[in-house]
């Protein structure tokens, strides 16, 4: 049999684990959280109890070294509880995965093994003001100096920033050199690290997003991760690697707007017979379960190849790309749903619309994955397989 869409007893365990989780102890304070702008510690700590985060990091460090379909599949079901507090939980595995990827023995034992033995939380920096997309444009840079290396500069949209207590950062180590002139970091919070700003944003409130800035901030020359210079890959490693959660999120959202659609469509009566029996209505319904479906396979098919060793980026673009538009597109047909309760925050819909948007923002634009997955259907790469 080569081809088998049943989890298996583990994946089922931990999915009914996340899913338990999210109802009794996400969803209760969700719409507190993101109304206050309240950063979920709590939850994050008790997810870090349950073993429910750092997931992929390896026994060897501590950690249970689950695959890449397993992360993804307790990622949905967090999310479904509320995306914002699911970010908050999972930033770590985008601030650890390079360092799993590249780090010495050395520096995963210190730094991966303390997120296994306390709720220490890590933050990703990459993006800056005026380097998103384009992430050779970044401006902050790293110059050896004797057995130190010194980082100056700014990163902005730092997920868990003003938490952290390490941080993988991205600098120009040779300014004249594009992409093959980025290297990356461990920075520990107290070599220097200043928080400049918590952004105040329109969806996934109850996650952290900070400004953070680095002046003549020396961290030990043995914390660049790989090679100097190599950093571009390894971030572009990191979000083959990462894409596919986010692009659970982002079903997540989908499932709990189709939800609570089901729900409101059979209570809400107009024209004399619940709403769920106009045609108009079902065939909203149908489309939201079909976007469902489809993220569902396409984000556990971009987990898979990667337990699997193959190449996902393409994969992964696809996932990413389709699960979120397909959540910021179910979620606006989820308040047209509810009509003008939709329009209300009293009910749960306008929450996931907003926090539907940041799913085609974040770990790459949806025109981002446009982008990789154009490039690699006109000119595939050799090492690219189609499964
Ligand atoms: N894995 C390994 N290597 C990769 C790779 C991947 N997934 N994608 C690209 N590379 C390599 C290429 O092979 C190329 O290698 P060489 O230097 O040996 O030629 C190099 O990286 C540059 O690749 P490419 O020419 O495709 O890079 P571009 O400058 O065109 O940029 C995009 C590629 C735009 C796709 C990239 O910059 C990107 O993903 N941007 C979005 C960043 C992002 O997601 N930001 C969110 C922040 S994280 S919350």
């Amino acid at each position: 049999m080569s081809i088998n869409f049943e989890l298996n007893d583990e994946q089922k365990l931990l999915k009914e684990t996340a899913k338990s989780f999210a109802e009794n102890e996400i969803r209760p304070k969700a719409e507190d959280y993101d109304r206050d702008s309240i950063f979920p510690r709590d939850i994050i700590n008790q997810a870090w109890e349950l073993g429910l985060m750092n997931t992929s990091i390896e026994e060897a460090y501590g950690g249970a070294g689950l695959d890449y379909t397993s992360g993804s599949i307790i990622e949905e079901q967090l999310s479904w509880g509320c995306s914002g507090i699911a970010t908050s939980i999972f930033a770590n595995g985008l601030a650890s995965t390079p360092v799993e990827l590249a780090g010495s023995d050395e520096i995963k034992k210190k730094y991966l093994t303390m997120l296994i033995e306390e709720p220490k939380l890590a933050a990703f920096c990459l993006t800056e003001p005026d380097a998103g997309s384009d992430v050779s444009g970044m401006k902050t840079t790293a110059v050896k100096k004797g057995d130190k290396y010194v980082l100056n500069g700014s990163k902005c949209f730092i997920t868990n920033g003003s938490h952290a207590d390490w941080y993988t950062v991205y600098a120009k180590t040779d300014p004249e050199a594009g992409h093959r002139g980025i290297s990356a970091f461990v920075v520990p919070r107290e070599a220097g690290v200043v928080v400049d700003k918590k952004e105040d944003k329109l969806g996934q409130r109850a996650s952290d997003t900070a400004m953070l800035s680095f002046s003549d901030v020396e961290i030990p020359a043995d914390h660049l991760l790989g090679e100097e210079n190599a950093g571009f890959k390894l971030a572009m490693m990191t979000l083959d690697r990462t894409r596919p959660g986010v692009a659970a999120m982002a079903t997540g959202i989908q499932q709990a707007a189709l939800e609570a659609s089901v729900d409101y469509a059979k209570e809400r009566v107009q024209f004399g017979v619940p709403i769920a029996m106009h045609q108009a209505i079902q065939f909203m319904i149908a489309d939201m379960a079909t976007k469902v479906e489809a993220s569902r396979l396409l984000y556990l098919k971009s987990a898979w190849m990667l337990d699997n060793g193959f190449r996902n980026s393409l994969v992964a673009s696809h996932a990413k790309r389709f699960s979120s538009d397909s959540a910021m597109e179910t979620a606006v047909d989820a308040v047209q749903v509810f009509g003008g309760y939709g329009f209300i925050k009293e009910y749960p819909v306008e929450k996931l619309m907003r926090d539907a948007k940041i799913m085609q923002l974040y770990e790459g634009t949806s025109q981002i994955q446009r982008l990789v997955i154009a490039k690699e259907t006109l000119a595939p790469s050799r090492d690219m397989v189609t499964v």
